[in-house]
């Protein structure tokens, strides 16, 4: 009687492990939980072509963080794609942007951004983001 209760206590426990070891590795994943990365696109959604990326880096209590270098990796969702990476240059406190990052095709892209500061804190973030074929014709 006891060993048929086995399965059913040990499968939950298994699975709640599961889920708090991928917790852990996610938060892992996204760097320092004192700063926030975040970045708009210009235009939205932006068509086929060079876009403006609009970034920004800021700690918890919204002060601007200054002096981090931040890459920007756009994949797609399919394989066999170039990756498009690009650097961001400083505009102003706590501001980063990207002039011209350049969408290769249209579709459905992932952008992965990655702040490093020089004290070796770094955070990451990860935008699913449409892109639309260029406007006024056919590519
Ligand atoms: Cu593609």
């Amino acid at each position: 009687m006891k060993s048929a209760l086995l399965p059913v206590l040990t499968f939950p426990v298994l699975i709640l492990l599961a889920l708090l070891l991928g917790a852990c590795r996610g938060e892992m994943e996204r760097g320092d939980p004192g700063l926030v990365l975040d970045v708009a696109i210009s235009p939205t959604p932006p068509a086929v072509g060079p876009a403006r990326l609009i970034i920004t880096l800021e700690d918890t209590a919204g002060a601007p963080v200054e002096g981090a270098e931040i890459v920007v990796e756009g994949n797609m969702s399919h394989a066999g794609m170039v990756p498009v990476v690009d650097t961001a240059q400083a505009e102003g406190p706590g501001s980063y942007g990207i002039s011209d990052f350049r969408f290769t095709m249209a579709g459905d892209w992932i952008l992965t951004l990655r702040a490093t500061l020089p004290d070796g804190r770094w955070v990451r973030a990860v935008r699913p983001t449409k892109v639309v074929g260029r406007v006024g014709g056919s590519p």
